[in-house]
């Protein structure tokens, strides 16, 4: 698909314009699927605009395709809203400041309050962009480092971490994780997913709907679980209502299934394989009680359905099992996910082609790294939170924990926050708890964009440059791709003057929480900073190596500070690169910039043993503390199905919280509805655009229009995230328009899957009322 925007409001003359522009290719930043784009920017030095976006016909990846997001992306650089310079916050009101003021006032805030109150008195709070942006994504890592506080919090866990776990026991990275390999893949079983509304996740797929279109004409079938009939349903060949929340037990009752009917064929994978009590017989021995006859009742699916799904699974030479958020923040989310790859190990469908594989990523891959086959694994719980005691995973607490690690008195109370492109008070549990908490912090910075939900709490607000004024790759997404790719894009525009990026500011905040002399004046020298940094970077990474060769590669690396060199050392020395000099024709930050449409690094390819991490160099097929949950699975299927259930729900023409504020994506019809089965509408005396009230658990309320629909599974109603911008003190003034309201507000932020901390985001007991009118 390609689509064009017409200019807005700048074609005073065709031949001006041709006469004065130029195409420049683009990764698109704004979600998982990393399309390429082509831009057309027409004008030069302050004046350059971009005019035109498409989709890069010559991308080596996405193949020209794009979705209606990326025409924002002109929106985005041109929304007065977003912020452009420095806010500081004097007698509650926030005022333009310059950077030096801005920085001065961390310095005079920030490093005296941990110096008094310890380091966990700061937490941090990240966000979905610092995986979309490179400097943020890599600088962020140095300020955590900088400031050595156990209280990290992040989008993670209200979304993946559960499948990072499944990854980090299973096979010894968390980032090591399956992804279908659509493009040769027969038979593709999907769980919680939407990629038609998402783009996909944990998957990078640019133009799934083509690739699983392409599927289904090689005769492939794609079958869809979940408690709506999505778009991706709307275009698969079965779908299969579930109720929600009971995914684990169709996975029980699909292994069950395997066993019963000796369908269990691993092949070559069962040289990998642990045995004893985290290998097969373990696990067949562990999923025996929970037939699909018995598990059908609790998750809605028919056990003659469940027995012809993992029959087909077996059967398909080449198939794979995808699950993602919807299957993810339940109550049994990292169960979910080992069940998931274990149903791709038991049928011999994972690491082989068209099946669940491992991609090969040219640069920031730790599966690429170290000793192939082996290593130290994942553990977990190494710390526990102050107030629950929840265990650290991966570095971080549940962001369920935040609010009250900042209510709670006693030592290691949080104190001060830096929130770094993170919006916690819409996209988390009990939004407003958590608003009422960053009013009790003494000290608040947002690296952020927007004054927004969150950010309006702050202190201080460093925004980064806009998008196209930076360089981009993405970190983790090559990790993530149905198809090896390297590839960069250059800024498109030089910054403005003065202005800084979100990497200076990060690396700003942690010379002054290293206790760097000056690192909060004027004069401070960042660079020199930076350099020191990087030279330890490559003492770590170059360890072995002699000294005179780790400076020749650093003067390779060149002099400019910033990502770009850390991405070049990444690359260089990574399974592609070119090790500085030794694999001539390897890639590098040079061998990138000269192929503008990317690198193509061909398909996916076998990585078992050597992608292993573990202690064992084995795959644990059944984790110890995974198969502890069984029991808490039994307490669960004895409880009653609650009577109403909520949901999330995406729209393609939507992100998470921090899109709404752009008027192309804006228009349109309201998004932020209670989707319902005509049944359950009918029950509550609801027509469709009633306002309805949903009430969660804890008493809390939103009220929403009602829209109808026979594609929602009867007992569940369908809210998106994200929405709520009525709140005084932002500035989104498109946003604030339709503000939509905050299904975060009704959620129970006591509600997660205890392994990896990740709330419970779907298939929560709600009740619905329809408002009086009027
Ligand atoms: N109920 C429910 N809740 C959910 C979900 C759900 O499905 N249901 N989904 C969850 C998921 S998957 C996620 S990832 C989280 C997301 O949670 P968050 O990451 O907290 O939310 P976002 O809306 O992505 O907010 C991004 C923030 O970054 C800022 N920002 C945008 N671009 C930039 C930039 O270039 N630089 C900087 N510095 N800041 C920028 C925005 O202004 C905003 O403050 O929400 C979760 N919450
Ligand atoms: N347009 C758009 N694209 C996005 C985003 C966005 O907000 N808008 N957000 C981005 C982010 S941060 C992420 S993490 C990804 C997420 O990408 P996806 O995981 O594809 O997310 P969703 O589109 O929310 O699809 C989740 C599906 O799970 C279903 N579901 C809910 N509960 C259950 C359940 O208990 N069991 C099962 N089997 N299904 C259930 C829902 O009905 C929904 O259809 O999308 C990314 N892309
Ligand atoms: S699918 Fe995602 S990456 Fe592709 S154009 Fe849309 S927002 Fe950008
Ligand atoms: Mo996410």
């Amino acid at each position: 698909m390609t689509l064009a925007t017409p200019t807005a409001g700048a074609t005073p003359d065709s031949t001006d314009i041709a006469a004065n522009t130029r195409v420049v290719q683009r990764i698109c930043p704004l979600c998982e699927a990393c399309c390429g784009l082509s831009l057309t920017v027409s004008g030069n030095g302050a004046q350059a605009r971009v005019i035109a976006i498409r989709g890069d016909d010559q991308d080596v990846f996405s193949h020209g395709y794009l979705c209606p997001k990326a025409i924002a992306l002109k929106d985005l650089e041109d929304d007065p809203d977003r912020l452009r310079q420095p806010l500081v916050k004097r007698d509650g009101r926030f005022v333009e400041a310059s950077w030096d003021e801005a920085y001065a006032e961390i310095a005079r805030r920030l490093p005296p309050l941990v110096a008094e109150h310890g380091r966990d008195a700061l937490a941090f709070t990240l966000g979905n962009p610092n995986v979309h942006r490179l400097g943020l994504g890599l600088y962020v890592q140095r300020a955590l480092r900088a400031a050595g506080s156990r209280n990290v919090f992040s989008a993670s866990t209200l979304d993946q971490m559960p499948r990072q776990l499944a990854s980090g026991w299973m096979y010894g990275h968390p980032l090591t994780v399956p992804v279908p390999d659509i493009d040769r893949c027969d038979f593709l079983l999907m769980l919680g997913a939407n990629p038609m509304a998402s783009n996909g996740s944990m998957w990078t797929v640019p133009d799934f709907r083509g690739r699983a279109r392409a599927m289904r004409a090689r005769g492939g079938q794609l079958v869809v679980i979940d408690p709506r009939r999505t778009e991706t349903a709307g275009i698969a060949d079965e779908h299969h209502f579930i109720r929600p929340g009971t995914d684990v037990f169709l996975l029980l009752g699909l292994l069950n299934v395997l066993f019963d009917e000796g369908l269990v064929q691993p092949g070559r994978l069962a040289e990998f394989l642990a045995s004893g009590d985290t290998g097969i017989d373990a696990l067949q021995a562990a999923v025996a009680p929970y037939g699909p006859e018995r598990m059908a009742e609790r998750c809605g699916v028919p056990a003659a359905a469940q027995r012809a799904l993992a029959r087909r699974l077996a059967a398909a030479p080449r198939a794979a099992v995808y699950s993602r958020i919807g299957s993810s923040t339940q109550r049994f989310g990292t169960l979910n996910s080992v069940l998931v790859d274990a149903l791709n190990i038991l049928t011999g469908h994972l690491d082989r082609e068209g099946g669940a594989m491992f991609p090969h990523a040219a640069a920031f891959a730790a599966n690429t790294q170290g000793k192939p086959g082996i290593g130290r694994g994942l553990a977990t719980g190494r710390t526990r939170s102050r107030v629950s005691g929840a265990p650290e995973v991966l570095g971080e607490y549940p962001t369920s924990c935040l609010a009250e690690e900042i209510e709670t008195e006693g030592p290691g109370r949080i104190r001060a926050l830096i929130s770094v492109a993170s919006n916690p008070v819409l996209s988390a549990p009990n939004g407003a708890r958590i608003a009422q908490a960053l009013r009790g912090l003494d000290f608040m910075v947002s690296v952020d964009i927007y004054v927004n939900e969150t950010t309006q709490h702050a202190d201080v607000i460093l925004p980064g440059l806009s998008t196209f004024e930076e360089p981009h790759y993405d970190v983790s997404f090559p990790q993530l791709s149905c198809r090896n790719h390297a590839r960069y894009s250059p800024p498109v525009f030089a910054a403005r003057p003065g202005a800084q990026s979100e990497w200076q500011s990060l690396l700003r905040i942690a010379a002054m929480l290293r206790g760097e002399p000056d690192a909060g004046k004027p004069g401070f020298d960042l660079a020199a900073f930076d350099e020191r940094l990087l030279v330890d970077d490559l003492r770590r990474l170059a360890a072995g190596v002699p000294d005179e060769s780790q400076s020749a590669m650093l003067d390779a690396l060149g002099a400019t500070p910033g990502p770009e060199r850390l991405l070049d050392l990444a690359l260089r020395a990574g399974p592609h690169g070119d090790r500085f000099g030794q694999k001539p024709g390897g890639l590098s930050l040079a061998a990138l910039k000269a192929a503008p449409h990317g690198v193509d690094l061909g398909a996916l390819e076998p990585r078992l043993p050597e992608i292993l991490r573990t202690p064992s160099g084995r795959i644990e097929l059944w984790p110890a503390p995974v198969a502890a949950e069984l029991a808490a699975v039994d307490a669960a299927l004895r409880e009653p199905p609650p009577d109403l259930v909520v949901v999330g729900r995406r729209d393609v023409r939507s992100n998470n919280s921090w899109m709404h504020n752009l008027p192309t994506l804006a228009k349109g019809p309201e998004r932020c509805t209670a989707l319902l089965h005509p049944a359950d509408a009918a029950r509550h005396g609801v027509q469709a655009g009633d306002r309805v009230r949903l009430q969660g658990t804890g008493g809390r309320s939103i009220e929403l229009p009602a829209t109808l629909s026979d594609e929602m599974m009867p007992g569940v109603v369908s809210v998106p995230h994200g929405w709520g911008h009525d709140q005084s003190g932002t500035r989104l003034g498109v946003a604030a328009q339709r503000p939509g309201a905050n299904l975060n507000d009704l959620l129970d932020d006591r509600l997660r899957d205890p392994l990896s901390g990740t709330s419970v985001l779907n298939g929560v007991p709600v009740t619905l009322s329809r408002c009086a009118q009027g």
